[in-house]
């Protein structure tokens, strides 16, 4: 298969989606406002972990773009949760892709202890050969969820995925504490605003 070419779409798709959210951090800033975008980041899925997925879940070469659906992918970081939910309204009423699914892992979060907001869109990407409409999963989580999922992934990484038991319930416990901390900013996040505003100024 030729990976480089397969993905090219994808890489682009990301490039964009990468530009397009950063403008909406932009404009907030420059409007002076509590900008609910903390930082945006983007990777197309590695080749390995490509063949790895498909290979576990028994999916076929050709239906690789349409059963992974996070080739593409961006993650938004917020500060608070609400500000996740804010994304989210902003996303729907966006023209330029269509949301064609949504996981909300924060009311539901994962047994694992897994807290972000999914979505997969639609979005179309100008190529050499027209127009492609590829698959991409955006993830909005707090910078509290990122912390966690981040650690949980690298420890996931080296224990190949079967985490001893005293791993997991401390990662069950700092799930809990990452939520607690989300829980504790949101009360105090007018203060915490106004400070922030006050910081800009000087
Ligand atoms: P990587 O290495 O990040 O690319 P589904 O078929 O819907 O049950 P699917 O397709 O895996 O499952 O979708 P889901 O559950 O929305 O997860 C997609 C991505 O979310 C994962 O991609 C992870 O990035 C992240 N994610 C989901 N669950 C967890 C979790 O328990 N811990 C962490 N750290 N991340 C999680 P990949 O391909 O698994 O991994």
């Amino acid at each position: 298969m030729n990976w480089e070419a397969i993905l090219a779409p994808y890489k682009q798709a990301v490039e964009e989606l990468k530009v397009k959210l950063r403008g909406m951090r932009l404009q907030f800033e420059f409007e002076s406002s509590h900008s609910p975008i903390e930082f945006v980041t983007g990777r197309v899925k590695p080749i390995q972990s490509i063949v790895e997925k498909a290979e576990l879940r028994n999916i076929e070469k050709d239906v690789i773009e349409t059963e992974i659906q996070d080739l593409a992918g961006v993650r938004v970081v917020c500060q608070f949760v609400d500000d996740i939910y804010t994304i989210v309204d902003m996303l729907h009423s966006r023209s330029d892709f269509s949301i064609i699914e949504e996981k909300d892992y924060i009311l539901n979060k994962k047994d694992s202890g897994y807290r972000s907001y999914h979505m997969i869109i639609e979005y179309p990407v100008e190529t050499i050969h027209g127009k492609k409409i590829i698959l991409a999963e955006i993830q909005i989580r707090t910078l509290a969820m990122n912390f966690w999922a981040t650690n949980e992934h690298s420890l996931n990484y080296k224990y190949e995925g079967k985490l001893p038991v005293e791993v997991q319930s401390r990662l069950q416990r700092a799930s809990e504490a990452a939520f607690k901390l989300d829980e504790e900013m949101s009360k105090i996040r007018s203060e915490i605003q106004e400070a922030q505003r006050i910081f800009h100024r000087k």
